[in-house]
């Protein structure tokens, strides 16, 4: 069967989560850059909620993260990042939850999208919505200083599993911020936790592939089509 193809743009978070975990389990793939037809029919064809990312692998086609995530990490051979055992297993599921609902909705949708990608096209801040987001921020670091304060390597233990892949994204698009560099250092369980993900052979590997960050065209509309609004 032909290497996987993963459709997205550049600086999508949830792009970047499969791709780390490509990488982690050493799969060849292709990356597809859609941003120039992003929420076109070719897009939506492909993702009808006109998201990314989109993985094809042979008759396979799927959108969602963690279906995705789930999917590379059985069907490929390499470590596993899924543990065998189930209670070890529902604890990663539930961190994938909070980085879907309490992490990436605050971190990036929020924050990141206010403080770095509407003014790098131009677009102003909007302070009500980053002032309600950062209460959430902090209970999320809160709860992670809390999590790893045990010394612990991983999010779930000694070894790392998509949950750390999944939480890397927004916490490293997060520390761009004025308010990521502000709130990080109060967590120093969290940084040890961030600066061993961001040390990671994986994680190296991919950034060294990354285009350099340009403004994200297409965000232009997200200011009227999905910005929160308070
Ligand atoms: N539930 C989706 C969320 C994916 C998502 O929100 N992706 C963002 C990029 S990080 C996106 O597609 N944004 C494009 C847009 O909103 O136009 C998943 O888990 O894959």
């Amino acid at each position: 069967m032909s290497d996987p193809i993963v459709y997205g743009f550049p600086r999508s978070t949830f792009v970047n989560i499969v791709r780390l975990i490509l990488t982690h389990k050493d799969v060849a793939y292709q990356f597809q850059d859609i941003e120039p037809v992003m929420g076109k029919p070719d897009h939506l064809v492909l993702h009808p909620f006109n998201r990314v990312p989109i993985l094809r692998h042979g008759d396979l086609t799927i959108y969602e993260t963690s279906a995705i995530a789930a999917y590379v990490d059985e069907a490929f051979v390499g470590v596993s990042l899924t543990p065998k055992d189930v209670k070890a297993r529902a604890r990663m599921n539930q961190w994938i939850g909070v980085v879907n609902s309490y992490v990436y909705p605050y971190m990036i949708h929020h924050v990141t999208h206010e403080r770095l990608v509407f003014p790098e096209l131009g677009i102003p801040s909007d302070e009500a919505v980053v002032a309600h987001a950062l209460p959430k921020v902090e209970t999320v670091l809160a709860v992670l200083e809390r999590e790893l304060a045990d010394g612990r390597n991983y999010l779930i233990g000694s070894e790392v599993s998509i949950a750390d892949f999944f939480l890397l994204p927004s916490t490293f698009a997060f520390s761009l911020t004025e308010e990521g560099r502000r709130m990080y250092p109060k967590y120093p369980a969290f940084c040890r936790w961030r600066e061993r993900m961001e040390g990671l052979p994986t994680t190296q590997k991919l950034r060294a592939i990354l285009p350099p960050r340009e403004p994200i065209q297409h965000a232009r509309e997200w200011a009227t089509s999905h910005r929160p609004k308070y």
